[in-house]
């Protein structure tokens, strides 16, 4: 398993609260460290919102941990958890933070990654090769977020109820189209369309500066490519939501992305044969 980074030391996301110090061989949880002791932290912000669990005040509480819990999916990809004083906590270790930080759902917080690809073109409209590697230049459609200012690929949290494929649409739409205002009938539809065909890249744990020993990120980031840049390649973007821009970014080894979001880009990068 990969180590966590972003979610160990230094202060929790966009907040003062320094993390207990985790030293990289007491990251697992089945390395002893008696004087472990994570700093507590739940934002106000999680104070009766829908999309917000009830705070855990003893052993016995209402969710249902690793299952389909009603209209919340409290599995996590990485297979089962484990849940300690009815606490679930982090399958890939210690955190130094202690409760949920900022985000909503003890245990597992499901999002959804839409990668949107196009080849970059010159003015004639040939495909854009590397200098050293040789290999056709990939972008996709990056947004810059508004909690940090980092560049990320527009995702966003699985509602209740919700299917995946509706949310890798819905939060593209949201961040980088603006809700798809200023789009015609026409290009509504090939939207649509190009949303039915994807491929899955990644489903898993994500290493976000919000997560802590007992809730973190997940995800599945999934790639859609416009080969010939004839449909959504050719739209017009436009930041909304919680993104404060967005543009076409072209993929390499120097990405500096929030999260784990540069490993996904890896991934499309080799499958669909680009420079990195
Ligand atoms: C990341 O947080 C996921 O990969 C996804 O991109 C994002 C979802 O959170 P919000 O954008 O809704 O804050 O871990
Ligand atoms: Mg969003
Ligand atoms: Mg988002």
């Amino acid at each position: 398993r990969q180590v966590h980074n972003n979610c160990r030391n230094g202060f929790y996301a966009g907040t003062e609260i320094r993390r207990a110090e985790v030293p990289v061989e007491k990251v697992s949880w089945e390395v002893d460290f008696p004087e472990y002791q994570p700093t507590e932290y739940e934002s106000e912000v999680l104070r009766n919102r829908p999309w917000s669990d009830p705070k855990i005040t003893g052993v016995d509480s209402p969710m249902k941990f690793n299952e389909v819990d009603g209209e919340v999916n409290r599995k996590s990809h990485e297979g089962e958890y484990e849940v300690v004083n009815g606490l679930p906590r982090n399958p890939h270790g210690r955190t130094g933070i202690a409760g949920r930080g900022r985000l909503g759902r003890y245990g597992p917080n499901h999002a959804a990654d839409p990668i949107v690809t196009r080849w970059q073109r010159d003015e004639q409209g040939k495909q854009v090769f590397d200098k050293t590697t040789l290999m056709p230049i990939l972008e996709f459609v990056a947004i810059q977020r508004k909690d940090n200012g980092e560049w990320a690929i527009p995702g966003g949290m699985v509602d209740p109820g919700e299917t995946v494929n509706l949310t890798l649409k819905r939060e593209f739409l949201e961040e980088a189209m603006n809700s798809d205002t200023g789009l015609s009938e026409n290009q509504r539809e090939l939207v649509e369309k190009f949303f039915e065909k994807g491929e899955t890249i990644y489903e898993g744990y994500v290493d976000d500066p919000r997560n802590t020993d007992n809730a973190w990120m997940e995800t599945t980031a999934v790639n859609y490519h416009d080969e010939r840049g004839h449909t959504v390649g050719n739209m017009k973007l436009s930041a909304g939501s919680d993104a404060g821009k967005v543009r076409w970014m072209p993929l390499s080894q120097e990405l500096a992305l929030y999260a784990s979001h540069a490993s996904f880009l890896e991934k499309v990068a080799s499958k669909l044969q680009a420079h990195w």
